[in-house]
């Protein structure tokens, strides 16, 4: 009776001792995930794909649109070497972007395809004019979520525009539907392109972090089975 009663009393104990360790881990992971959603940000992605690329040299590549090629402090220079445009004569394309990780998104930073300078100004005919957009987190589904235009570029340092966007997403698809020609009789069918492009949002915490938080939880439960174990064993 009596050691039962001391091994109850210890069992007791020692699951107080275990909830209270149960408890902190859930409170630290709390503070995790709630210190997580960071403010929003400037995503630059880690991957871009073009469904039409003029190969030219490779001097037109979907890359240029995320290196910086061409930046200049916020605004984009005139240099073709750093935009991405189609092949001659393909006047629409999907872009799709990885953004490296899963994202709640706010908006879409787009500097225009911008090459056109005194005798070539006709080359800015080039410009993304209408354009949907779509999201997708795994890189398999995607849903629309915006329909807009970009305004033509100038030739000139061009400054950015932006979309609001509403969602989280990994993966975005930007399918440009036509560009700024006006007479395609004159020149015949004009590429499209974009100069750079960017988006602005806040990081969803990762898996990682969340397989941390489910493994830590595993481990604090484990250790109280283990606990009650220990203690059914000296108690018989
Ligand atoms: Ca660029």
């Amino acid at each position: 009776m009596g050691l039962r009663h001391v091994s109850r009393q210890s069992f007791n104990q020692r699951e107080t001792m275990m909830t209270k360790a149960l408890i902190f881990s859930a409170l630290a992971a709390a503070a995790v995930a709630l210190a997580s959603p960071a403010a929003a940000a400037t995503i630059t992605p880690v991957g871009a794909q073009a469904t039409s690329t003029f190969t030219h040299y490779n001097q037109y590549k979907a890359e240029n649109l995320i290196n910086g090629s061409g930046m200049v402090g916020d605004l984009h220079d005139a240099g073709y070497a750093n935009m991405w445009m189609t092949d001659l004569g393909v006047d629409a394309a999907t872009l799709t972007f990885d953004l490296g990780g899963l994202y709640k998104l706010e908006g879409l930073k787009v500097w225009n395809y911008n090459f056109g300078v005194q005798e070539y100004a006709s080359t800015l005919d080039r410009a993304a004019n209408a354009f949907t957009l779509a999201i997708s987190t795994d890189g398999v589904t995607y849903t629309d979520i915006l329909a807009d235009t970009f305004a033509r570029g100038t030739g000139q340092l061009l400054a950015s525009e932006t979309f609001g966007l509403s969602g989280a997403a990994r993966f975005v698809r930007l399918n440009l539907t036509g560009n700024h020609q006006s007479d395609p009789a004159t020149y015949g069918y004009s590429p499209v392109g974009l100069s750079e492009v960017r988006f602005e949002g806040s990081a969803v915490p990762e898996p990682a972090t969340w397989a941390m938080m489910i493994i830590g939880f595993g481990a604090a439960g484990s250790m109280i089975r283990t606990a009650r174990r220990q203690n059914a064993f000296s108690a018989a």
